[in-house]
Protein backbone atom coordinates (compact mmCIF):
# COMPACT_ATOMS: atom_id res chain seq x y z
CA UNK A 1 0.00 0.00 0.00
CA UNK A 2 1.29 3.43 -0.90
CA UNK A 3 1.16 5.82 2.03
CA UNK A 4 1.02 9.51 1.14
CA UNK A 5 3.45 11.61 3.12
CA UNK A 6 3.31 15.37 3.26
CA UNK A 7 6.99 15.97 2.74
CA UNK A 8 7.18 19.66 2.97
CA UNK A 9 5.23 21.49 5.64
CA UNK A 10 6.48 24.75 4.24
CA UNK A 11 5.14 23.88 0.78
CA UNK A 12 1.67 23.21 2.21
CA UNK A 13 1.86 26.43 4.21
CA UNK A 14 2.94 28.38 1.13
CA UNK A 15 -0.17 27.15 -0.69
CA UNK A 16 -2.48 28.28 2.12
CA UNK A 17 -0.66 31.61 2.44
CA UNK A 18 -1.10 32.16 -1.30
CA UNK A 19 -4.85 31.58 -0.96
CA UNK A 20 -4.96 34.04 1.97
CA UNK A 21 -3.16 36.58 -0.16
CA UNK A 22 -5.69 36.16 -2.96
CA UNK A 23 -8.48 36.86 -0.46
CA UNK A 24 -6.66 39.94 0.86
CA UNK A 25 -6.02 41.17 -2.69
CA UNK A 26 -9.72 40.87 -3.54
CA UNK A 27 -10.40 43.26 -0.64
CA UNK A 28 -7.56 45.55 -1.76
CA UNK A 29 -6.08 45.09 1.70
CA UNK A 30 -2.37 45.55 2.47
CA UNK A 31 -1.01 43.04 4.98
CA UNK A 32 2.21 43.31 6.96
CA UNK A 33 3.76 40.51 9.02
CA UNK A 34 5.63 42.07 11.96
CA UNK A 35 8.30 39.90 13.57
CA UNK A 36 10.97 40.11 16.28
CA UNK A 37 12.39 38.43 19.35
CA UNK A 38 10.18 38.47 22.45
CA UNK A 39 10.03 41.96 23.92
CA UNK A 40 11.80 43.87 21.13
CA UNK A 41 8.82 46.21 20.96
CA UNK A 42 6.29 44.90 18.40
CA UNK A 43 3.21 45.88 20.38
CA UNK A 44 4.79 49.19 21.41
CA UNK A 45 5.53 50.01 17.76
CA UNK A 46 1.96 49.07 16.81
CA UNK A 47 0.57 51.37 19.49
CA UNK A 48 2.67 54.25 18.18
CA UNK A 49 1.88 53.45 14.55
CA UNK A 50 -1.87 53.15 15.10
CA UNK A 51 -1.91 56.44 16.99
CA UNK A 52 -0.43 58.21 13.96
CA UNK A 53 -2.24 56.36 11.16
CA UNK A 54 -5.72 55.55 12.41
CA UNK A 55 -7.27 58.76 11.06
CA UNK A 56 -5.79 58.09 7.61
CA UNK A 57 -6.21 54.32 7.24
CA UNK A 58 -8.67 51.72 8.53
CA UNK A 59 -6.44 49.34 10.44
CA UNK A 60 -6.97 45.82 11.79
CA UNK A 61 -4.53 43.83 13.93
CA UNK A 62 -4.03 40.10 14.44
CA UNK A 63 -2.07 39.40 17.62
CA UNK A 64 -0.12 36.14 17.77
CA UNK A 65 1.00 34.84 21.15
CA UNK A 66 1.66 31.45 22.66
CA UNK A 67 -0.72 32.36 25.50
CA UNK A 68 -2.68 35.31 26.90
CA UNK A 69 -4.43 38.25 25.31
CA UNK A 70 -2.38 41.05 26.91
CA UNK A 71 -1.24 42.46 23.58
CA UNK A 72 -4.73 42.34 22.03
CA UNK A 73 -6.03 44.25 25.06
CA UNK A 74 -3.35 46.93 24.56
CA UNK A 75 -4.28 47.26 20.87
CA UNK A 76 -8.04 47.30 21.56
CA UNK A 77 -7.47 50.40 23.71
CA UNK A 78 -6.27 52.18 20.56
CA UNK A 79 -9.74 51.78 19.04
CA UNK A 80 -8.97 49.45 16.12
CA UNK A 81 -10.32 45.98 15.30
CA UNK A 82 -8.16 43.25 16.83
CA UNK A 83 -8.19 39.45 17.04
CA UNK A 84 -5.94 37.33 19.23
CA UNK A 85 -4.49 33.98 18.12
CA UNK A 86 -3.12 31.72 20.88
CA UNK A 87 -0.80 29.16 19.32
CA UNK A 88 -0.72 26.93 22.44
CA UNK A 89 3.02 26.39 22.23
CA UNK A 90 3.79 26.94 18.55
CA UNK A 91 6.58 29.48 18.09
CA UNK A 92 5.22 31.13 14.94
CA UNK A 93 1.99 31.89 13.07
CA UNK A 94 1.13 30.02 9.89
CA UNK A 95 -1.28 30.42 7.02
CA UNK A 96 -3.99 28.26 8.58
CA UNK A 97 -4.06 30.28 11.81
CA UNK A 98 -4.42 33.49 9.82
CA UNK A 99 -7.21 31.96 7.73
CA UNK A 100 -9.20 31.40 10.93
CA UNK A 101 -8.45 34.84 12.37
CA UNK A 102 -9.08 36.85 9.20
CA UNK A 103 -12.69 35.70 9.16
CA UNK A 104 -13.24 37.80 12.27
CA UNK A 105 -12.78 41.02 10.26
CA UNK A 106 -14.80 42.80 7.60
CA UNK A 107 -11.78 42.73 5.28
CA UNK A 108 -13.27 45.03 2.67
CA UNK A 109 -13.61 47.75 5.36
CA UNK A 110 -9.85 47.68 6.11
CA UNK A 111 -6.88 49.32 4.36
CA UNK A 112 -4.13 47.77 6.46
CA UNK A 113 -3.98 44.52 8.42
CA UNK A 114 -0.97 44.14 10.71
CA UNK A 115 -0.07 40.68 11.96
CA UNK A 116 2.05 40.72 15.13
CA UNK A 117 3.83 37.39 15.02
CA UNK A 118 4.88 35.32 18.04
CA UNK A 119 8.09 36.68 19.61
CA UNK A 120 10.88 34.62 18.04
CA UNK A 121 13.84 35.64 15.87
CA UNK A 122 13.92 32.44 13.81
CA UNK A 123 10.77 30.49 12.94
CA UNK A 124 8.30 33.25 11.96
CA UNK A 125 10.55 34.16 9.01
CA UNK A 126 10.03 30.71 7.51
CA UNK A 127 6.23 30.74 7.43
CA UNK A 128 4.33 33.02 5.07
CA UNK A 129 0.87 34.02 6.24
CA UNK A 130 -0.35 35.78 3.07
CA UNK A 131 1.37 39.09 3.73
CA UNK A 132 2.41 41.73 1.19
CA UNK A 133 5.57 42.27 3.15
CA UNK A 134 7.45 41.30 6.26
CA UNK A 135 8.93 43.84 8.66
CA UNK A 136 11.03 43.21 11.73
CA UNK A 137 12.27 44.89 14.86
CA UNK A 138 15.67 44.50 16.48
CA UNK A 139 16.07 46.28 19.81
CA UNK A 140 19.50 47.57 20.76
CA UNK A 141 19.45 45.55 23.99
CA UNK A 142 19.70 42.35 21.90
CA UNK A 143 23.18 43.21 20.60
CA UNK A 144 24.62 44.19 17.24
CA UNK A 145 25.75 40.64 16.39
CA UNK A 146 22.20 39.41 15.81
CA UNK A 147 21.87 40.03 12.05
CA UNK A 148 24.77 37.72 11.20
CA UNK A 149 23.75 35.11 13.81
CA UNK A 150 20.09 34.99 12.75
CA UNK A 151 20.23 36.07 9.09
CA UNK A 152 16.98 34.72 7.66
CA UNK A 153 14.58 37.26 9.18
CA UNK A 154 16.83 40.11 8.07
CA UNK A 155 16.96 38.64 4.57
CA UNK A 156 13.20 38.17 4.34
CA UNK A 157 12.15 41.56 5.70
CA UNK A 158 11.43 44.70 3.68
CA UNK A 159 11.97 46.90 6.73
CA UNK A 160 14.09 46.74 9.86
CA UNK A 161 13.10 48.93 12.79
CA UNK A 162 15.96 49.33 15.27
CA UNK A 163 14.11 50.04 18.52
CA UNK A 164 14.98 51.28 22.01
CA UNK A 165 17.61 53.75 20.79
CA UNK A 166 16.97 55.70 24.02
CA UNK A 167 18.92 52.88 25.72
CA UNK A 168 22.03 53.17 23.50
CA UNK A 169 24.09 55.00 26.16
CA UNK A 170 23.67 52.01 28.48
CA UNK A 171 24.29 49.03 26.20
CA UNK A 172 27.24 47.70 24.23
CA UNK A 173 25.53 47.92 20.86
CA UNK A 174 26.53 50.03 17.89
CA UNK A 175 23.85 50.93 15.36
CA UNK A 176 26.58 51.27 12.66
CA UNK A 177 27.47 47.58 13.22
CA UNK A 178 23.83 46.55 12.78
CA UNK A 179 23.53 48.63 9.61
CA UNK A 180 26.78 47.23 8.20
CA UNK A 181 25.78 43.60 8.83
CA UNK A 182 22.28 44.09 7.51
CA UNK A 183 23.55 45.71 4.32
CA UNK A 184 25.55 42.53 3.66
CA UNK A 185 22.42 40.40 4.06
CA UNK A 186 19.79 42.50 2.33
CA UNK A 187 20.66 45.52 0.23
CA UNK A 188 17.01 46.52 -0.29
CA UNK A 189 15.90 46.62 3.33
CA UNK A 190 14.66 49.97 4.68
CA UNK A 191 16.18 50.70 8.09
CA UNK A 192 14.68 52.95 10.77
CA UNK A 193 16.08 53.94 14.15
CA UNK A 194 13.34 54.56 16.70
CA UNK A 195 12.41 54.74 20.32
CA UNK A 196 8.87 53.70 21.13
CA UNK A 197 9.48 55.26 24.54
CA UNK A 198 10.40 58.79 23.42
CA UNK A 199 8.75 58.68 19.98
CA UNK A 200 12.04 59.51 18.22
CA UNK A 201 12.15 58.26 14.63
CA UNK A 202 8.58 56.91 14.61
CA UNK A 203 7.29 59.51 12.13
CA UNK A 204 9.80 58.36 9.49
CA UNK A 205 8.76 54.72 9.89
CA UNK A 206 5.07 55.62 9.75
CA UNK A 207 5.52 57.76 6.62
CA UNK A 208 7.31 54.88 4.91
CA UNK A 209 4.63 52.37 5.95
CA UNK A 210 1.80 54.62 4.78
CA UNK A 211 3.50 54.95 1.37
CA UNK A 212 3.81 51.15 1.10
CA UNK A 213 0.09 50.77 1.79
CA UNK A 214 -1.02 53.32 -0.80
CA UNK A 215 1.48 52.06 -3.41
CA UNK A 216 0.29 48.50 -2.75
CA UNK A 217 -3.32 49.53 -3.21
CA UNK A 218 -2.58 51.36 -6.45
CA UNK A 219 -0.68 48.34 -7.84
CA UNK A 220 -3.47 45.95 -6.81
CA UNK A 221 -6.04 48.16 -8.52
CA UNK A 222 -4.14 48.15 -11.85
N1 LIG B 1 13.31 51.91 26.97
C1 LIG B 1 12.50 51.45 26.02
N2 LIG B 1 11.65 50.45 26.30
C2 LIG B 1 10.84 50.01 25.32
C3 LIG B 1 10.85 50.57 24.02
N3 LIG B 1 9.95 49.91 23.26
C4 LIG B 1 9.39 49.00 24.04
N4 LIG B 1 9.90 49.04 25.30
C5 LIG B 1 9.55 48.20 26.45
O1 LIG B 1 9.94 46.86 26.12
C6 LIG B 1 9.03 45.94 26.70
C7 LIG B 1 8.50 45.01 25.62
O2 LIG B 1 7.74 45.76 24.70
P1 LIG B 1 6.57 45.11 23.83
O3 LIG B 1 6.08 46.15 22.90
O4 LIG B 1 5.58 44.44 24.72
O5 LIG B 1 7.39 44.01 23.03
P2 LIG B 1 6.84 42.84 22.08
O6 LIG B 1 7.85 42.63 21.01
O7 LIG B 1 5.45 43.16 21.63
O8 LIG B 1 6.83 41.61 23.08
P3 LIG B 1 6.17 40.13 22.81
O9 LIG B 1 4.86 40.35 22.15
O10 LIG B 1 6.06 39.56 24.19
O11 LIG B 1 7.15 39.40 21.97
C8 LIG B 1 7.95 46.76 27.38
O12 LIG B 1 8.25 46.88 28.74
C9 LIG B 1 8.06 48.11 26.68
O13 LIG B 1 7.60 49.18 27.49
C10 LIG B 1 11.77 51.63 23.75
O14 LIG B 1 11.89 52.17 22.65
N5 LIG B 1 12.58 52.01 24.79
MG1 LIG C 1 3.75 42.02 21.75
Amino acid sequence: MKIPVVRNILEVNDRIAKQNREIFDRSNLFVINLMSSPGAGKTSLLEQTIERLKDKLDIGVIEGDIQCSFDAERIAKKGVAVTQINTDGACHLDGNMIREAMNQFDLSALDLLIVENVGNLVCPAEFKVGENMKAMILSVTEGDDKPLKYPLMFQESSALVINKIDLLPYVDCKVENIREAVSQLNRDIAVFEVSCKTGEGIDQWVAWLEKQVWDGKINAGQ
